[in-house]
């Protein structure tokens, strides 16, 4: 019969024992001879210890040997692996050993005598069932720890969704020295989600990104009071947001103070995958809210976002504001920018400013708005801004 399949690419072992030492060679030669790697043993007992010692991936056994035979092997055989198939040989099948191995799942029974060929189709074919046993274990495995672990995240979510808060950083404008708005930035007091990107992550994982968007525009909507009359709360949308009906409705607690609310996008995941993207977007204007184009020139939102939200406000990434005094081609990337926004009459915002010499440099190019620790660090209550 056909030769055995291999098992990550070592030769499949089996064991095989019978008290006679001539019919073992012949067994142990016919079964090398196809490619198995053949062990053998005299007695009962002798069998088990080399099950207990070793791992074997088909057994096959003669029933009666001195000491003990093919059906108590069987039965031990299986408390170490449940998956091993077990071949037993015997000349007379009675009724009591069918049971027996039946009640503890032998494989096949081979009739002595039989051909070198029905000895390498049996071991074949219990092959064959432990493999799919091994395949089907680890499937059941596989399927239990990816729903453990979908568990735990989804536990971590949930803690983090419920002890969901923002911080305000003031965005300042330097012309008047009066602060234009705040950036709301998500925190939470779950520490396995440590960062606004883990909670992403996982509300991404888990598809339960309408429920943190959800979450935020309420905890948003809930700081409004707080907030001087006059000044703007800027909150992050995540593209799929504008998916959620929920930020459409005008009973939607963000709602009722659109017209203070600019919505920042970053173009993360682009917003064509959002159908009726731009008839959304145009819902949300008609409701009050102003847009912006969020960490622009980090890589992914491109200047074709501008064109495609058509912005209030754009917000510079800090990845081109740091260190600008000393970089050329920075400058003019965001000259090219304060030029841009001015034409089209949109505000532009410098992120993540950190030192006077790059908040100098900006302002030689043409930047009003400021945003960064030089200024104010993200905090509650609302953060005393340095100037
Ligand atoms: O992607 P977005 O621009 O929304 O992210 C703003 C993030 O930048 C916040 O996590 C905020 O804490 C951080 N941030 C704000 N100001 C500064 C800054 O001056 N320097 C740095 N390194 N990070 C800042
Ligand atoms: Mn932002």
């Amino acid at each position: 019969m056909g030769s055995p399949m291999v098992v990550e690419s070592v030769r499949p072992r089996v064991l095989v024992a019978d008290d006679e030492p001539q019919l073992l060679r012949v067994y142990a030669r016919t079964l090398t001879a196809h490619g198995y790697d053949v062990a053998t043993a005299e007695d009962g007992p002798q069998g088990l210890s080399m099950l207990q010692s070793d791992r074997f991936d088909v057994v096959v056994s003669d029933v009666c040997m001195p000491g003990f035979g093919g059906v108590e092997l069987l039965r031990t055989v299986h408390t170490h692996d449940p998956d091993v198939p077990v071949v037993l040989m015997t000349a007379a099948p009675t009724v009591e050993i069918a049971t027996a191995a039946i009640d503890y799942g032998v494989q096949r029974f081979l009739t002595k005598p039989f051909t070198s060929d029905q000895l390498v189709s049996a071991v074949a074919r219990a092959m064959d069932a432990r493999l799919a046993a091994t395949e089907r274990r680890r499937a059941t495995e596989g399927v239990a720890r990816a729903r453990s672990e979908h568990d735990r995240l989804s536990q971590a979510f949930d803690a983090a969704l419920d002890s969901l808060f923002l911080v305000l950083q003031p965005i300042v404008h330097t012309g008047d020295q009066k602060v234009f708005g705040y950036e709301a930035l998500m925190r939470t007091r779950e520490k396995s989600l440590p960062h606004p990107g883990a909670v992403l992550d996982a509300a991404e994982r888990l598809g339960r990104l309408p429920a943190l968007g959800r979450g935020v525009r309420r905890a948003a909507a809930a700081l409004m009071g707080a907030l001087p009359a006059d000044a703007k709360l800027f909150v992050n949308l995540h593209p799929l947001d504008l998916a959620d009906d929920e930020i459409l409705s005008p009973d939607a607690p963000l709602s009722a103070h659109a017209r203070r609310v600019v919505l920042e996008i970053t173009e993360r995941a682009a917003l064509d995958a959002v159908p009726d993207g731009p008839a959304r977007l145009a819902a949300l204007r008609a409701l009050g809210y102003q847009i912006a184009v969020d960490d622009l020139g980090a890589g992914y939102a491109a200047l074709s976002s501008v064109a495609t939200l058509e912005p209030e406000v754009v917000k510079i990434d800090m990845g081109l504001i740091r260190g600008i005094e000393a970089a050329p081609v920075k400058q003019k990337i965001v000259k090219l920018i304060v030029t841009l926004c001015s034409e089209l009459g949109v505000a532009a915002v410098a992120e993540g400013v950190e030192t006077p010499a790059e908040r100098d440099t900006l302002v030689a190019l043409g930047i009003k708005y400021f945003q960064g620790y030089l200024f104010a660090k993200p905090g509650p209550p609302l953060p005393e801004v340095a100037w």
